[in-house]
């Protein structure tokens, strides 16, 4: 664990390196983190009420919250400050070197529906089968920076699974395979717990799952860097306009997402 008055970039850089991920306790101020708050609470009672029955029998995070369905303009200028703050820009630049980009915001919640277990999952199995996971965990991945608003039971990761396969059980618990089931506990798991004010980074393809319980509404900021093929999974309602880019302090985490995006529409053009 790292304390926010020792931050060393060169040590989170390495531990990232290493285990997949670092957690920073009392990175933030608690008014910060109660302004936070304030906006994404906004934004979940507006999106519980139009998502009730997803909410009620599936749901256990949202996403897009920049974007500009529940969130008027001035919430969303706020909040894009937060994503790319010195705070948050000095953690990204430690980890990723080189044009690193926006990709969205999630917002993890305690599931309703009480059948729902807290499962161990890489986030690359929902797009790539088990013979090209194998192979994405070896290039860039995207990075999940988790801000908790309240203080919750965490997360439970694998440490080192950024870089290597699973071990059988890991793999049969994850896939569900030999008659195991994804919530089981594996034991190479390390559970970190988190509170308000902590930041806690790790790999989106790490073998990893939330830990349900508590008051848990947690933010996550997902980047990658701009090397990484990652531009489809963007939605451009999540971006700043070129009105709000003005009113960014440190805008260049959303021009390397508006720089990509621009690039792949235009190879788009010339594929027609
Ligand atoms: O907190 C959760 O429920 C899961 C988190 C997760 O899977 C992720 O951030 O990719």
């Amino acid at each position: 664990m790292i304390n926010s008055n020792e931050l060393n970039t060169r040590q989170l850089n390495r531990h990232y390196e290493e285990q997949g991920y670092f957690v920073i306790r009392d990175y933030f101020a608690a008014a910060d983190i109660g302004s936070l708050r304030d906006i994404i609470l906004k934004f979940h009672q507006l999106w519980k009420k139009d998502n009730a029955d997803f909410y009620k029998e599936v749901a256990f995070n949202s996403s897009l919250i920049t974007g500009s369905e529940y969130l008027e303009s001035d919430d969303r200028i706020t909040l894009f400050n937060f994503i790319s703050s010195t705070k948050i820009m000095t953690i990204v630049d430690a980890v990723i070197k080189n044009n690193p980009a926006f990709m969205n915001t999630q917002l993890f919640f305690n599931p309703i529906n009480p059948e729902l277990k807290d499962f161990w999952h890489r986030d690359c199995q929902y797009d790539h089968d088990i013979e090209v996971q194998k192979i994405v965990i070896h290039e860039t991945q995207v990075l999940h920076l988790r801000v908790p608003l309240f203080d919750e039971l965490g997360m439970e990761l694998v440490p080192g699974t950024h870089k290597r396969w699973d071990t059988e059980e890991e793999f049969n618990v994850r896939q569900e395979e030999e008659g195991r089931l994804s919530n089981e506990s594996l034991s190479t798991g390390k559970k970190i717990k988190l509170a308000a004010g902590d930041l806690l980074v790790f790999s989106a393809d790490m073998i990893h799952r939330g830990l349900y319980g508590m008051d848990r509404l947690a933010l996550d900021i997902l980047v990658f860097d701009s090397a990484g093929d990652f531009s489809d999974y963007i939605d451009p309602d999540c971006l700043p306009n070129s009105a709000m880019l003005a009113q960014i302090d440190d805008p260049r985490l959303f021009n390397n997402t508006l720089d990509l995006k621009s690039k792949s529409n235009q190879n788009l053009k010339f594929e027609i």
